[in-house]
């Protein structure tokens, strides 16, 4: 009987600490989503015409909404979009000459419109933040 009670109790004992680290793990989700918009690994265009649209955030937490931004050959619109209360960002492509914003600030926002005709893996940059990168994967 004693034996019973015990095991009883050490089950109790780690639901406790399930249901403790169950509320830890919300609490943390909960303050992430306040405070930017989540990210997203790869993002595929909308289409305008033959106009491939990617709509892009650069957030408060210093990264680009997106990781990799998959197209075709072709035209590409990026509309770049800084959100509320980030530092300010800018979206760089250095390989494509007409892939670049102006430096945005906070709730600021600025269309820009390329074309890539060689498949490939083009390196995204925030020219302020070193680590804030994302790739234009053309395929
Ligand atoms: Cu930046």
């Amino acid at each position: 009987m004693t034996s019973i009670t015990t095991a009883v109790a050490r089950a109790g004992a780690a639901v406790l600490a399930g249901l403790a680290l169950l509320v830890g793990a919300v609490g943390c989700g909960a303050s992430n989503d306040d405070t930017s918009t989540a990210v997203v690994a790869t993002a595929t265009p909308s289409m305008d015409g033959d106009v491939q649209v990617f709509k892009v955030v650069g957030l408060r937490n210093l990264t680009y909404s997106a990781s990799t931004l998959a197209a075709r050959p072709g035209t590409i619109r990026v509309e770049f979009s800084v959100e509320e209360g980030s530092a300010s960002h800018n979206f760089v492509i250095p390989e494509i000459a007409d892939a670049r914003t102006d430096i945005l600030g906070s709730g600021e926002s600025q269309t820009i419109t390329f074309t890539v005709t060689q498949p490939g893996d083009y390196s995204i940059l925030c020219t302020l933040h070193p680590n804030m990168t994302a790739v234009l994967r053309v395929s």
